[in-house]
């Protein structure tokens, strides 16, 4: 199974890591999805956001234990951050199935289309359509860096962008959903234990700067005489890092575009995406606002106009608290509960935190030595990979049994 996650994880479609939403290389991990299911027997459904299932037992009987999580990735991400919760939800049906399980309850295997928004910006597509946390002309409205609506990839993949929208009949069939993902970060590799159990997801979002300024010739203009976007961008990335510090919490100008982008251009438009996160609500709203205030500084400081949008935001997910005790039980806590399998919060956003509201959701950790995630350097150890198949089958066993 893991000579199999390399390929998918490494996709040689576009340059290694590049699975964007609906792009060849998404497609190929689709059919592989699709193969595997129907390779062992199970049911494939695709649903109506483009998101696939794979049934043993009929999902109709309700109730139904589902695993599963993402095959997309970020620009250049790494081979587990999705793929491995979706090679070990097949791993480990083929565990149970050679244990002889019988299942009462129809059992599931999901990838959520679109987790990473890698394309058009917003995280869990897929999963957001199902819940209803997206609205159909939200999701008409995604536009890729080429001006590609999200209806139009969708139907140069073959898909109908006409058919997209909640799919809460299907979710209200789920009694448990449980994702599996290696860890971004070094919680397990400092504890030493191979698995854990997710508690919670911090708030997260995303929000555009957008810096205008005055586009002028590089060479020709004085200092004294600019309105430049670039400097005010610049020293809000600055103010971001400071914020962050203070708080205790995360900020990330990971993105940028500049108009007209010419190296002997002072530009007329500095466009910055900020991702910031916090173990709580007060904290990131402290931490967006101080960064928010300094941006604005900035750019009067130079004569630039600042506008400020939130294009995206998730609340704090805790997860099903009676679910992550039966998991953590399951998995080896003893008599008096006292987990013996570490709990922990993660700063990653999931399809996990976005179905939380709908459905009871639990989340596993594979350790990740390096703690790298989105980066080629991400990395799980075959034998913690094999852990976490085995403590996933364990999980569905019991959950599947109660
Ligand atoms: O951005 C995230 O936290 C997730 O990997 N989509
Ligand atoms: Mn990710
Ligand atoms: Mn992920
Ligand atoms: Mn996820």
């Amino acid at each position: 199974m893991w000579r199999e996650l390399q390929p998918i994880g490494r996709h040689p479609g576009t340059g290694g890591y590049r699975r964007f939403a609906w792009g060849g290389a998404d497609l190929e991990c689709r059919d592989w999805f699709r193969e595997q299911a129907e390779a062992r027997g199970l049911v494939y459904e695709l649903d109506r956001n483009g998101n696939q299932w794979a049934w043993l037992g009929d999902p109709a009987a309700g109730d139904a234990v589902v695993t599963g999580s993402h095959l997309d990735s970020v620009p250049d991400g790494g081979a587990f951050d999705g793929p491995l919760g979706v090679v070990s939800s097949f791993a480990a049906l083929d565990e149970l199935r050679a244990r002889g399980v019988r299942f009462t309850k129809p059992l599931g295997i999901v990838n959520f289309g679109d987790e990473e928004g890698a394309r058009f910006g917003l995280a869990c597509v897929g999963s957001r359509l199902s819940a209803g946390q997206l609205t159909v002309d939200q999701a008409h409205r995604l536009t890729d860096a080429d001006g590609v609506t999200l209806p139009r990839a969708m139907e140069a993949a073959g898909y109908d962008p006409e058919a997209i929208g909640p799919d809460r009949e299907r979710l209200a069939r789920i009694g448990a959903f449980v994702e599996l993902h290696v860890e971004q970060g070094r919680a397990l590799d400092i504890t030493g234990d191979r698995v854990g159990v997710a508690s919670a997801i911090w708030p997260h979002g995303r929000w555009r700067f957008d810096f205008r300024g005055e586009a002028n010739h590089a060479g020709t203009t004085r200092l004294a005489d600019r309105h430049d976007p670039m400097l005010s961008y610049a020293e809000s990335v600055l103010a971001a890092r400071r914020e962050a510090r203070l708080a205790g919490a995360v900020a990330t100008f990971g993105k940028i575009s500049v108009e007209p982008n010419g190296v002997n251009a002072i530009p007329s438009l500095v466009r910055g995406w900020l991702d910031s996160r916090a173990a709580d609500q007060a904290t990131l709203d402290t931490v967006v606002d101080g960064i928010e205030r300094a941006a604005r500084e900035y750019a009067e400081a130079q004569g630039v106009r600042l506008d400020v949008v939130r294009e995206s935001f998730t609340p704090v997910v805790e997860f099903d608290h009676a679910l992550r005790d039966e998991i953590a039980r399951i998995l080896g806590a003893d008599e008096d509960a006292e987990l013996k399998v570490p709990v922990l919060g993660t700063g990653a956003g999931h399809d996990a935190g976005i179905l939380s509201g709908t459905v009871p959701t639990a989340m596993l950790f594979v350790r990740n030595p390096t703690g790298v995630s989105h980066s080629p350097a991400e990395y799980a150890a075959e034998d913690d990979c094999v852990a976490g198949v085995t403590a996933l089958a364990d999980v569905l066993e019991g959950l599947a049994r109660r």
